[in-house]
């Protein structure tokens, strides 16, 4: 049996749903913002968009929602493209007004593994538009080695294109790394692509991903957790003993497990 390491490299993060809070009072209220400008009836609750979400990106579900109303080819392409451009504009304006928040030991966790010198990245299936200035704004104090969004991949998640790409810039290619990295995801569609790429990955879910299929996953928590609250841990599948708090050493355990 090889000899087990246990040192943490990289580790690749997604945004929506999991650095932050994004969807529910973020860009679901700005795609209702956009519908409205353009004076279309459409408008999606919180319980309708958490089904609408199972399709990543935000044109891409627009165009399969415009599908499901009759709207035909090429006007739905259009349309997508249209409202997507708006509500990525008010999107801005929302996280700029503070609407958008980090979710609680986020900060404490990617403060950690940058003490640590573990490279962090991130790969979102979200548009750079926005990405960038949400980081800037909520996680400015962090530095990201890599940032991989929607813009970048043909194919979004659940492929694992995303993350291949995040472990090509980071200098490591398939299968490189191996043991020594690790993904942090909020949902099933993400875990997905993550473990597609080879990556071993924590879930911390949220009150949209609750009743996701995350068998996959080798850690799930329903927080990061602080060590003066901690989360609860759902499963420990790779064994790390976490105690609620997400931090540098249960992900190295993490990260470890996915050398068998
Ligand atoms: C996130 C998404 C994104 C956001 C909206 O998925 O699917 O589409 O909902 O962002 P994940 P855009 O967290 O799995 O990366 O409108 O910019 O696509
Ligand atoms: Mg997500």
């Amino acid at each position: 049996m090889p000899e087990r390491r246990n040192r943490l490299r990289a580790v690749v993060l997604d945004v929506d749903g999991t650095l932050a809070d994004t969807e529910r009072h973020g860009h679901r209220v700005a795609f209702n913002r956009a519908f409205e400008a353009l004076d279309l009836p459409y408008r999606w609750d919180e319980d309708t968009y958490g089904e609408l979400l199972h399709v990543t990106g935000g044109k891409r579900r627009l165009a399969g929602y415009l599908a499901d109303q009759g709207v035909e080819e090429p006007e739905r392409d259009r349309l997508a493209g249209e409202l997507h451009r708006r509500k990525t504009a008010i999107m801005k304006t929302l996280v700029d007004d503070g609407v958008v928040e980090v979710r609680p030991g986020v900060s404490r966790l990617l403060g950690e593994l940058g003490d640590a010198g573990v490279s962090l990245a991130v790969a979102t299936t979200g548009s750079r538009d926005w990405v960038e200035g949400l980081l800037a704004r909520l996680l400015g104090g962090v530095t990201f080695d890599v940032i991989v969004t929607g813009d970048e991949v043909k194919d979004r998640k659940p492929d694992p294109e995303a993350y291949v790409l995040a472990l090509e810039r980071l200098g490591l290619g398939p299968g490189g790394g191996k043991g020594e990295v690790v993904a942090v995801e909020d949902s099933g569609e993400g875990l997905s692509s993550a473990v597609g790429a080879g990556l071993p990955c924590v879930v911390v879910v949220n009150g949209y991903t609750t009743d996701h299929d995350v068998d996959d996953a080798a850690l799930v928590l329903d927080g990061f957790g602080e060590p003066d609250r901690p989360a609860r841990v759902l499963a420990d599948r790779a064994a790390t003993g976490c105690n609620g708090v997400l931090d540098v050493d249960v992900l190295a355990r993490v990260a470890a497990s996915g050398q068998d």
